[in-house]
């Protein structure tokens, strides 16, 4: 059970309900838990232990803690060392990371001992909780036997959230973290989602918006820190660290400077300062995430230094401490002239950052998009991931749906996540995947890591849409391992969250899997983006951002649509690619169709690789987005009974809504289309005149 249940209890406990679906199964587990064996007094340690007994306390008789080996069978919870100490043997040296695991039976005496062995306290919190997954997602013992590690070290969740309360395209309520321009007194809610975080793995939290405004600005002061220090203290015992995003010009902000440049030495001695405060406080603290010279930011530029100089000198500052600088890459100018189809915003993160690989310290971290642009439905891979060999890089996701239909559409997101994963650079020749890059193996990187904008706030279901649980529990999943198949991780969460009922399973998968698909069918067509309202970015306005500053275009005339970015005739952006990328998408008959408007300007005549016209994809995809939503909708119906009322019916609510704005969005498309081209539907449909 979770601490408090204020909440509606089943949606409000996510995937950690703790509903055994097969008996036969648990079986295999049964016979080790009338004793648990814990020889440390570790908080993490006892967290876990904590979880194991409320996870096992529907299903066995309480079982005994015992600090010493009893003559039965038994679980034993603990580090390599605590193993060692036991006198246990198990091969493990060199093959355990700090943080990972490993799940075996070993013999002693003459009984068995099931033993969960962390290569840190850390290791044995996600070990415990791989228990935990593998018993109520219906594994038997033998196939959650296992050594595992994270593929990446840094997991860590970005919170857009304002010190008023309000998030930054947030679609699930209020901060959890701020009320009223403070930290909340009652951290219950906060404790409860570092367990949700714990059981994902995640070690890694930035509680306020990487737009600092005023209040937060004072976040690494005196004022707030002791308050802060609260917060990272919940975390600390489920394993995870506190960071804050900070105000570049916090020198002059609130330090009485007079300038905030990053080689002035008094700025050098403000930061030097600022740090030794934070870890004070914070012993632990993670580090500093900065959005610097982004969208009206401040940063190094003002005074004519650059991205390096900004970040390298707030990276001495915390070195002593071994706190990391996490400096965004998403850089561009926001302030151009759509009528200059010459400049290109997909090139501005490689154009800001690539000059600078190796210039900075060991201790920085550069985080970047998965997309050039921001966060679309479809968008190529960044090219910085194959170009920065010198640096240390971090992937950043959006698990909150900013542009994926704002927690009212279903769309879950990890097999966009895994396709940019799975990208194939070739900056070291063939198999240089991203998933390479951003874990440090393919240049042997100092840190790597995946970064996710969280999608969670006070909300009932933490998501405001219950079935978005799965892309937060999905990241945490990806990040661990991304050679998990987003199938496997959508059955997991599902089992985990809805139990094992082979209809639920058998529809809530599915339409998990094809749901992006279908928010892309009724959106944005062929890659090019955009075309919502502006401002909150919801809801179909072709010409929205058409003629803004925004350096977000589709071109689209009654000739044709698309960005021309090929270096032939259009804006160059595809050298930024390694070859063969670059060739693939530069050349129109290679290039894929799903990105075709991205990388092209095309006639709407223009016949794509599955033989339909650009205008007839246009309409084809809108007609079938709306019959698809539609049908997930009529599913969903079906699965009543099945699923608790509260979850079912905050989901058909949204599933309702989601199949009126997709039929909003397909008119407004596909009439705009056909007025521009005068082109009729080849099959005749109703388009609006
Ligand atoms: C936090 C987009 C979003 C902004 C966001 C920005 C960023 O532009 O619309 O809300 O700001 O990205 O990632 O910094």
């Amino acid at each position: 059970m979770i601490s408090e249940r204020k909440f509606a209890a089943s949606m409000y406990d996510c995937w950690l309900k703790y509903v055994l679906c097969d008996d036969k199964v648990f079986d295999g587990y049964k016979d080790y838990f009338k004793y648990i064996v814990v020889k440390s007094s570790d908080r993490i340690i006892n967290n876990a232990v904590e979880e194991l007994k409320k996870a096992l306390s529907s299903i066995v008789e309480e079982a005994e803690v015992l600090d010493y080996m009893p003559k039965s069978n038994c679980i034993f919870i603990g580090t390599l060392d605590d193993f060692k100490a036991e006198g246990l043997k198990v091969d493990l040296e060199r093959k355990l990371k700090s943080e990972g695991f490993a799940l075996n039976v070993v013999k002693k005496d003459n009984h068995n001992v099931l033993s969960i062995i962390g290569g840190s306290e850390k290791g044995v919190l996600y070990g415990v909780f791989h228990i935990i997954r593998s018993i109520f997602s219906g594994k038997s013992l033998e196939d959650a036997l296992c050594i595992d590690n994270p593929q990446n070290d840094f997991r860590i969740l970005n919170h857009w959230d304002n010190m008023d309360g309000n998030i930054e395209r947030g679609y699930a309520g209020k901060s959890i973290f701020f009320k009223d321009n403070r930290i909340v007194d009652d951290l219950s809610r906060i404790k409860d989602y570092a367990r949700l975080l714990a059981s994902i793995a995640v070690n890694g939290v930035v509680i306020n918006n990487v737009n600092v405004h005023e209040q937060e600005t004072k976040l690494i002061t005196d004022e707030f820190l002791p308050d802060v220090a609260r917060i990272a203290d919940v975390f600390r015992g489920y394993g995870i660290k506190t960071y804050l995003s900070i105000n570049f010009a916090s020198p002059v902000e609130i330090g009485g400077l007079s300038t905030a440049d990053p080689l002035n030495d008094e700025v050098k001695k403000w930061w030097k300062d600022v740090a030794s405060k934070i870890y004070s406080y914070i012993p632990d603290f993670g580090g500093f995430l900065v959005k610097a010279d982004s969208e009206f930011r401040p940063g190094p530029f003002t005074y004519g230094r650059n991205h390096a100089d900004g970040a390298n000198m707030l990276a001495e500052a915390l070195k002593p401490y071994g706190g990391i600088v996490i400096w965004r890459t998403f850089v561009y100018n926001c302030m151009v002239d759509w009528r200059d189809r010459s400049t290109d915003r997909a090139k501005a993160a490689y154009d800001n950052f690539k000059p600078l690989d190796g210039k900075f310290m060991d201790n920085v971290v550069l985080q970047v998009k998965n997309g050039p642009m921001d966060f679309q439905i479809r968008e190529p891979i960044t090219p910085l991931f194959g170009a920065m060999e010198k640096t240390n890089v971090f992937m950043e996701f959006q698990i909150t749906q900013e542009y994926t239909g704002q927690q009212k559409h279903l769309c879950y997101l990890v097999p966009l996540w895994k396709e940019a994963l799975d990208f194939d650079t070739f900056a070291k020749g063939e198999g240089s995947f991203v998933k390479k890059v951003v874990n440090g193996s393919l240049f042997g990187s100092e840190h790597g890591g995946i970064v996710g904008v969280a999608n969670i706030g006070d909300s009932a279901s933490w998501t405001g849409h219950p079935l978005a649980q799965s892309n937060l529990y999905g990241f945490g999943r990806l990040a661990w391992n991304p050679d998990f198949s987003s199938r496997e991780i959508a059955e997991e969460w599902v089992r985990l969250t809805f139990g094992c009922d082979e209809d639920v399973l058998n529809t809530v998968v599915p339409m998990l899997l094809e749901s992006r698909e279908i928010y892309e069918e009724y959106t944005s067509p062929l890659g090019i983006g955009w075309m919502v309202n502006p401002g909150h970015h919801y809801g179909p306005n072709i010409d929205g951002y058409e003629y803004s500053h925004w350096g977000t275009y589709h071109y689209a005339d009654f000739k044709g649509i698309g960005v021309d970015r090929t270096v032939e005739t259009g804006t160059g952006y595809t050298a930024q690619y390694k070859e063969p990328v670059a060739k693939m998408y530069e050349n129109i008959d290679t290039c894929p169709d799903e990105f075709l408007l991205f990388f092209h300007h095309v006639p709407y005549s223009h016949k794509l690789k599955s033989g339909k016209t650009v205008i007839q994809h246009i309409y084809d995809t809108h007609f079938e987005g709306v019959e698809r939503a539609e049908k997930m909708r009529e599913a969903w119906i079906k699965l009543k009974g099945k699923i608790d009322d509260e979850t079912y019916k905050a989901v058909l609510e949204r599933f309702d809504i989601q199949v009126v704005d997709a039929k909003e969005w397909r008119d407004v498309v596909n009439t705009y289309f056909y007025r521009k081209t005068g082109i009729k539907d080849e099959h005749g449909r109703k388009i609006y005149e």
